[in-house]
């Protein structure tokens, strides 16, 4: 519906420093090598890949401590200026109807694929799948880890008209509160709550899916954004794999029990697959090092879930 034709864009982002634990930067590659390119060719899709980005500039300035904290953010200048790179590239693939692939690292690289995606799609909806809200403020992050914070800045939230983001994030916010659904929801801080309450976001926490069942809280996400029973509006799904139970998705940064199950999150993809409308996606958080004896079950996971995002089905 959106995409030119059935071709799509891998866009490596070999990065970590939104979070404090190294490996994640591995993702990636990890994903690369486990097949994803020709598991996507399979499915018929065009891929383009033209080797990760080169954030080895940045990563340096990272390892050598040079990027002090500004306020109670850690790695500003890092995750800024990747983030700027992100958006560039994200849009670029996007205005010539192809659909960006973001490969993380890290979740604070959805500051950068989402504002990439909007500037070629500006009616586009944020579905967000993770444990975590990521909507924390400079103000109120508790960790200063700013992969908890990227859906501040998408909604120009107050306190996130800071340097050095605001020399190049948009200043009339990338999204609106009612353009963004969450489903996964089971760790989020007292300031995130209030900023969620605040806002009316609509969110689907692990309650709601125990209650209503995985199905029905797709729909209802998609009649949200909707606004009804049409499945036409611009769809970015930005997919964090500690969204999952971490007995299905162990190797990542920052498990938290009582997960989506393994179905549960497949299902969440085929369905926006079933809409036609998916024009980006990113799947983030991947870290191989980290419970490394299941790191091929978690990088297996990332693969297949890409796959029922774009078209796979099980008959
Ligand atoms: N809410 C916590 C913080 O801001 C932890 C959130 C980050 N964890 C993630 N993001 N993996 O989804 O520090
Ligand atoms: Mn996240
Ligand atoms: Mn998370
Ligand atoms: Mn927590």
């Amino acid at each position: 519906r959106y995409l030119k034709s059935r071709s799509l864009s891998i866009i490596g982002c070999p990065f970590s420093g939104g979070q404090g634990r190294r490996g994640v930067d591995t993702g990636p590659n990890s994903l690369i090598d486990a097949g994803l390119i020709s598991q996507l060719q399979e499915l018929s899709w065009d891929v383009s890949f033209e080797g990760h980005q080169q954030f080895e500039d940045i990563n340096s300035i990272l390892e050598s401590g040079e990027d002090k904290d500004i306020g109670t953010m850690k790695n500003p200048r890092s995750v800024s200026e990747v983030n700027k790179r992100v958006s560039e590239v994200v849009g670029k693939h996007a205005k010539e109807g192809r659909l960006p692939l973001t490969l993380g690292g890290d979740h604070s690289l959805a500051l950068g694929t989402v504002t990439g995606s909007l500037s070629a799609h500006p009616n586009a909806a944020l579905i967000w799948i993770d444990a975590h809200a990521d909507i924390n403020t400079p103000d109120t992050t508790p960790s200063g880890n700013l992969h908890g914070c990227p859906v501040s800045f998408l909604l120009g939230l107050k306190g996130t008209d800071v340097e050095p983001f605001s020399s190049w994030v948009p200043k009339k916010p990338v999204l609106k509160a009612d353009s963004l659904v969450y489903i996964g929801l089971r760790d989020i801080d007292s300031g995130e709550r209030k900023i969620l309450k605040e806002n009316g976001i609509k969110c689907f926490s692990m309650h709601e899916v125990d209650r209503y069942g995985i199905g029905k809280v797709v729909e209802l996400a998609l009649d949200h954004v909707n606004g009804g029973s049409s499945r036409e509006r611009p769809i970015h799904l930005s997919f964090d794999v500690d969204a999952l139970d971490p007995s299905v998705a162990p190797s990542t940064g920052t498990p938290v029990r009582g997960g989506l199950t393994f179905r549960e999150g497949h299902y969440i993809c085929e369905a926006l697959y079933e809409t036609g409308s998916l024009v980006a996606m990113d799947l983030m958080e991947v870290n191989p090092t980290l419970m490394a004896d299941h790191a091929k079950q978690t990088i297996a996971i990332g693969c297949s879930l890409i796959r029922s995002a774009l078209g796979e089905t099980l008959l």
